[in-house]
């Protein structure tokens, strides 16, 4: 089993696609082992987003996460990064293929609805990042054996 870091974003919360996005990882089968509402500051995003300090739209980036508090979720499951970040889609939601969560909600890159882990190692840090220990679940899901053969 693997977990990962998946953030709703502003543009979720504004657009009102909370339920719609977490109904979209619970059907799929990952099991929601951690979730919390927070509000970001400027200095855990720049570590989150260090890889783009450099880019032109970095502080564009931090303002927009920061714009309302956002909603950290942690989703466990075999392959869980792969599976979570194909079905949020490329970053740009104009080119974000159809059934995707990017596809089917966002225009933008920036107002892209959802972050989500890019490898384990990430999430590792990542998961470390917005939750303490206690605030990661390791209930047993009781429809594992109709979810993985
Ligand atoms: O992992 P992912 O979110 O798909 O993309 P990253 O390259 O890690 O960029 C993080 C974040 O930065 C992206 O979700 C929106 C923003 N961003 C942007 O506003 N404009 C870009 N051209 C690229 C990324
Ligand atoms: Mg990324």
């Amino acid at each position: 089993m693997e977990k990962t870091l998946v953030i709703l974003k502003p543009s979720c919360l504004q657009r009102g696609l909370v339920g719609e996005v977490t109904k979209r990882f619970e059907q799929k089968g990952l099991r929601l082992a951690g979730m919390k509402m927070c509000q970001l500051t400027d200095d855990v995003l720049s570590e989150h987003y260090a890889h783009l300090a450099e880019r032109p739209f970095f502080q564009l980036l931090k303002d927009a996460m920061m714009a309302t508090p956002v909603i950290v979720c942690c989703f466990e499951g075999v392959g869980a990064v792969d599976v979570v970040r194909q079905m949020a889609g490329t970053t740009n939601g104009r080119k974000a293929l159809p059934g995707t969560i990017r596809g089917d909600f966002s225009m933008s890159s920036q107002e892209n609805i959802v972050h989500t882990s890019d490898s384990l190692e990430n999430a590792a840090i990542e998961l470390k990042r917005f939750f303490k220990d206690e605030e990661i679940f390791d209930y047993k899901s009781v429809s594992n054996a109709f979810i993985y053969a």
